[in-house]
């Protein structure tokens, strides 16, 4: 790219981040590690990290062989969740993505529906594409088979795409392969979903580390600690820290519904426009789920997204 007459001056893709440092990927396909200096921020978000997984930057390697960030170009989009500490600033999980991924095990562990659907508003907040891998089929009891066509149905018919794997089966690969290809996809769900045990089958190698679920508490053991990107022959692929709630947007309560499809949909028939659905005179969407046409666990979703507002909202 055009630089500033400086030799040393490149275009690369951040493909992972540490936090005190970075590998970024130049156009030649050299990976190197590069480092920012702690004054570069970027106006109006308050981040914990400027420069994040996925940003295409400029970078400068001075003569002692050091590499510096210099510049990121404008992002495409970029997904952030909200620290912990209840700070106002966000860390950005990845920037200039095609599509999101979750992956989900109905069992060892649950995902929830509440975390599936957060998720799914979060992407439709971002209006990123969201697809859903339900995970660890091989485990699962005849009701919970059930459940899952159950599930699949569910979301196949709100125009969300769903498969179903076993990722520690290597015909694994074939059945992902088409759907990642061309795309930067980021992967995300709970810890012990089996996320890297994917990245693993789809690579064929040993890329990441996988952790055993801690047989205490059935959770998943953190392993992965800081967003990573992995190239595919066509395509690539964040692999997100365990993260714990995806849904992370500001939202006002008004617009939370219009983050659930068939929420949405059906609340043009309220009467009142600024509906929030619990409980209002001629509410379409209440009375949808009363008839079954809205299904209960996605409306229990969005109450509980609506309810964010105050103290749960970090959770
Ligand atoms: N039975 C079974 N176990 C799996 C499957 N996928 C992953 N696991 C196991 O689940 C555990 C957590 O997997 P890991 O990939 O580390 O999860 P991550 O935290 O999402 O990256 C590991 O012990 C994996 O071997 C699967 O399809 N079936
Ligand atoms: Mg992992
Ligand atoms: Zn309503």
């Amino acid at each position: 790219m055009a630089d500033n007459g400086n030799d040393n001056t490149f275009r690369a893709l951040v493909t992972r981040s540490t936090g005190s440092s970075y590998m970024i990927l130049s156009d030649d396909d050299t990976e190197r590690e590069a480092h920012i200096k702690g004054n570069m921020r970027i106006k109006g978000i308050r981040t914990t990290n400027p420069v994040a997984v996925g940003d295409y930057v400029t970078a400068l390697t001075q003569a002692d062989g050091t590499t510096w960030i210099t510049g990121i170009e404008p992002r495409r989009n970029y997904i952030i969740r909200r620290s912990t500490n209840l700070s106002k600033e966000a860390h950005i999980l990845a920037a200039n993505i095609d599509q999101a991924a979750l992956v989900i095990t109905l069992n060892h562990p649950v995902t929830s529906t509440v975390f599936i659907d957060r998720f799914l508003a979060t992407a439709e907040a971002y209006r990123v594409p969201a697809l859903l891998i339900f995970n660890k089929t091989d485990l699962l009891t005849d009701s919970e088979k059930e459940q899952l066509g159950e599930l699949r149905q569910l979301y196949e018919s709100l125009g969300y795409r769903t498969i179903a794997i076993t990722a520690i089966d290597s015909n694994t690969r074939e059945q992902v392969m088409p759907m990642l290809t061309g795309k930067v996809t980021l992967l995300s769900g709970n810890s012990g979903v089996g996320k890297s045990t994917l990245l693993n089958t789809v690579f064929g190698k040993q890329l990441t580390r996988t952790g055993n679920i801690s047989a205490a508490h059935d959770k998943g053991m953190h392993t992965t600690t800081f967003s990573e990107m992995y190239a595919l022959p066509s395509g690539r692929v964040i692999d997100t820290p365990g993260i714990k709630g995806f849904g992370s947007v500001e939202m006002t309560k008004e617009e939370v519904g219009h983050y659930f499809r068939e929420i949405f949909e059906v609340s043009r028939h309220c009467r009142f426009s600024n509906c929030l659905h619990t409980g209002e005179p001629g509410c379409a969407v209440l009375e949808a789920v009363k008839n079954g046409q809205i299904t209960f666990s996605r409306f229990e979703s969005y109450l509980s997204l609506l309810g964010d507002g105050e103290e749960e909202k970090y959770r």
